[in-house]
């Protein structure tokens, strides 16, 4: 979300040409591209967190944080937790191996900017939750990042969705880093504030696990894409 939404661009709004270090830090050493490493850096701050200004590659980078420290792939872990009858700690390897489900829709932020047609691979949420056992008790999940401050929710019959799935590749490669890699949510039928990034723990709650990050700051807790909350999953 980034820019404030909207609201003009008001005086909190500090447009700041950030320092070439600050760029490669938030944009990754291994930034492929010159657009990469001289257009990203110009980036809007609002007081909420660090927009790219300019899109790389087809997209922009959004981060309530900021840089946020890389997670390799071979340290990277995903725990599946709280009520659940065995409780999984799995490695991207783990997950690579689970039956596969690729999506292809467009990736559109509540701010107004949008990305047709990403595709995008991983598993199914649902295919975790039948592999840990959700308990009877269970009231919804809750999604935490190892950016250790943005959270998600989803109520039990939205995480079932076909089209919820916890993403490794995006756009025929790795999810990257900026992108929230090496695993995060996507999460089809709904904005992209519901598609944490940097995931690394999926909590069943015994409790209604309320609003997250962006939904405690005022948006919807579900954040339906229109048209999208009965939409049927179309793979691809
Ligand atoms: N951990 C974390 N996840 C996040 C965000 C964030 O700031 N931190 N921003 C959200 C928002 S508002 C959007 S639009 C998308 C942006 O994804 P992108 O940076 O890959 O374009 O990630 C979502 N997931
Ligand atoms: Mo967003």
């Amino acid at each position: 979300m980034g820019m404030a939404d909207g609201t003009p661009v008001g005086r909190r709004v500090v447009l700041g040409m950030l320092a070439a270090g600050v760029g490669g830090v938030l944009f990754g050493s291994k930034a492929a591209t010159v657009l990469e490493r001289v257009v990203a850096p110009l980036a809007l701050r609002d007081g909420t967190g660090l927009l790219s200004l300019f899109p790389v590659g087809r997209f922009r980078f959004y981060s309530v944080t900021g840089p946020v420290p890389a997670r390799s792939e071979a340290e990277y872990r995903l725990a599946v937790g709280g009520a659940v009858a065995t409780p999984l700690t799995l490695t991207l390897a783990d997950l690579r191996a689970l039956p596969v489900t690729r999506l292809t829709e467009d990736f559109v932020c509540v701010t107004g900017w949008r990305v047709h047609d990403v595709k995008w691979k991983g598993v199914r949420l649902s295919e975790l939750l039948d592999r840990a056992g959700v308990a009877g008790s269970a009231q919804g999940v809750l999604f935490r990042s190892f950016d250790g401050l943005y959270t998600e929710t989803l109520s039990l019959a939205q995480a079932r969705r076909d089209d919820v799935i916890v993403a490794y590749e995006m756009e025929g490669g790795p999810v990257i880093h900026d992108h929230g890699g090496p695993v995060r949510l996507y999460c089809a039928p709904m904005f992209g504030y519901k598609s944490i990034k940097w995931l690394d723990r999926i909590e069943l709650t015994e409790a209604d696990p309320g609003p997250g990050y962006w939904a405690n700051r005022g948006y919807d807790i579900d954040g339906w894409l229109p048209g999208a909350e009965g939409r049927v999953d179309r793979p691809g």
